[in-house]
């Protein structure tokens, strides 16, 4: 089934140049990139994107780094994408992670994790419509052969 899904390129990722390197995995990986953005996110919306980690211990800290610098966000469509990026990007602490996964060659802490990804479907359709306007999100037919010469 074709699904989408929000994933995001965290602050610490963009500062440490990897944009280019995530965005290549999934393109490698054969989804589609439908939208994509550099953004600061605010405050309110930091608390309402993790709301369901509201009142946890590391709640604070987690909405002070993803406001802390810019983060690069993207939709991205594909055969059950929302399932396969979150095997792509590996557990959520990077010294558990496998290596071979996003956060398991690029991380090592848990609060610096590189790259966040919706977890489920419901998940992914309300983390799309928080960071996109309908209009934002693109249809559009890849056909390598017609652009190579
Ligand atoms: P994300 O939402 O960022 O994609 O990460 P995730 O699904 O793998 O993990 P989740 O449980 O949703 O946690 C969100 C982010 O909060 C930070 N965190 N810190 N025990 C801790 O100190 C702790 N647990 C989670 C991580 O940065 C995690 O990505
Ligand atoms: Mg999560």
């Amino acid at each position: 089934m074709v699904e989408q899904t929000f994933l995001m390129v965290k602050p610490d990722a963009v500062q440490r140049n990897l944009i280019g390197e995530i965005v290549t995995r999934f393109e490698r990986k054969g989804f589609k990139l439908v939208a994509a953005k550099l953004m600061t996110i605010s405050e309110p919306l930091a608390k309402q994107h993790y709301q369901e980690h509201d009142g946890k211990p590391f709640f604070d800290s987690l909405v002070s780094f993803i406001t802390s610098g810019p983060v690069f966000a993207m939709v991205w469509e594909g055969e059950q994408v929302i399932s396969v990026s979150r095997k792509m990007m590996g557990k959520t602490n990077p010294q558990d992670a496998e290596i071979g996964s996003i956060r398991g060659d690029f991380g090592i802490v848990t609060h610096r994790n590189i790259i966040h990804g919706s977890d489920s479907p419901e998940s992914a359709e309300r983390e799309i419509s928080l960071f996109f306007e309908k209009d934002e999100i693109l249809t559009y037919e890849k056909n390598i052969d017609i652009w190579l010469t």
